[in-house]
């Protein structure tokens, strides 16, 4: 007879049952041919929308400014030590990426999150805001850096929320509580900016992405810095890495007879 066989799974964003990958609905030949770009695949298989041109190069210029910052950060840290151990490609990229998280990289998402609350809940009372969110968050994501100052601005930035603010029409209510929020905690402590996580955050929620997807864009572009980390490396046969004593504060006790 008959067999009836439930779904094991339901997906929402694409279909290879024809002559090519669908993303969306759109072909992935046919978005080449007509111009579009990795931002508007990206788009349609986190979000599934196909955005405007306007919205795509915001998206563009997101991916490449955060790509990558230099071999100090921890994620370029992780993979340059994985690649120094002769470990191949995916798992040393995986072992900086496993660094992402709420301090680093990873404040995206719930920068986004948050700032949208405050926008709901508190939007002409940022103290108010900042209470709520040290009493039941911790440290406000997407703000604070641990280089960046108002002394030492970041330019990714800066770059990012002029080009939104003056070269697109994008309504940012959120990326604009954002730098009102700024305002209060660089008043205290002049590294307590809108950092890159907290603008990327912002930005993209006013774009209306699903706020799930926003830690994404990050994990993404950096992608592309760790996976370069990983090739220069290799490039140049490194050699194993072990830290020399100086750089440890060995605060054990001293050697004592058991
Ligand atoms: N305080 C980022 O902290 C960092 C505060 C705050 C209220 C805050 C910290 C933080 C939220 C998470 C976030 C993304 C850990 C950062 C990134 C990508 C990157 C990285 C790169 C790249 C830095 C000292 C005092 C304490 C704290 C207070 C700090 N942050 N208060 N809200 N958000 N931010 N992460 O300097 O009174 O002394 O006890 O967690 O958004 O990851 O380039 O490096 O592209 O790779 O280590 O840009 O801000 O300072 O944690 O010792 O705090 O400031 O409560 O107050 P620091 P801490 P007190 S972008």
């Amino acid at each position: 007879g008959e067999v009836i066989v439930e779904p094991l799974i339901r997906t929402t964003i694409s279909d290879d049952r024809g002559e090519e990958p669908r993303y969306a609905g759109y072909a992935a030949s046919e978005l080449c041919a007509k111009g579009y770009g990795i931002e508007d695949v990206v788009a349609l298989l986190w979000g599934k929308k196909l955005p405007t041109r306007e919205e795509s190069e915001i998206i563009k210029r997101i991916i490449m400014i955060s790509a990558d910052h230099g071999p100090a950060v921890s994620g370029a840290f992780g993979t340059i030590i994985g690649a120094c151990a002769g470990i191949d490609m995916p798992q040393a990229v995986s072992a900086g990426m496993t660094m992402i998280g709420p301090r680093f990289g990873g404040a995206v998402t719930n920068a986004g999150k948050y700032f949208k609350m405050g926008v709901k809940e508190y939007p002409n009372d940022i103290p108010g805001f900042l209470a709520w969110m040290k009493k039941n968050v911790g440290p406000v994501p997407g703000i604070g850096h641990r280089v960046k100052s108002l002394r030492n601005p970041d330019q990714r930035v800066k770059y990012l929320v002029s080009y939104v603010k003056n070269e697109t029409s994008l309504h940012t209510p959120i990326l604009n509580y954002a730098l009102e929020v700024e305002k209060i905690t660089t008043a205290k402590k002049d590294n307590l900016i809108l950092n890159v996580d907290g603008t990327m955050g912002c930005i993209l929620m006013d774009l209306g992405f699903p706020e799930h997807s926003l830690n994404g864009f990050f994990v993404l572009a950096r992608t592309i810095g760790m996976i370069g980390h990983w090739i220069d490396q290799n490039n140049q046969n490194s050699r194993l890495i072990r830290l020399y004593d100086y750089l440890i504060n060995y605060a054990v006790k001293p050697e004592r007879p058991v």
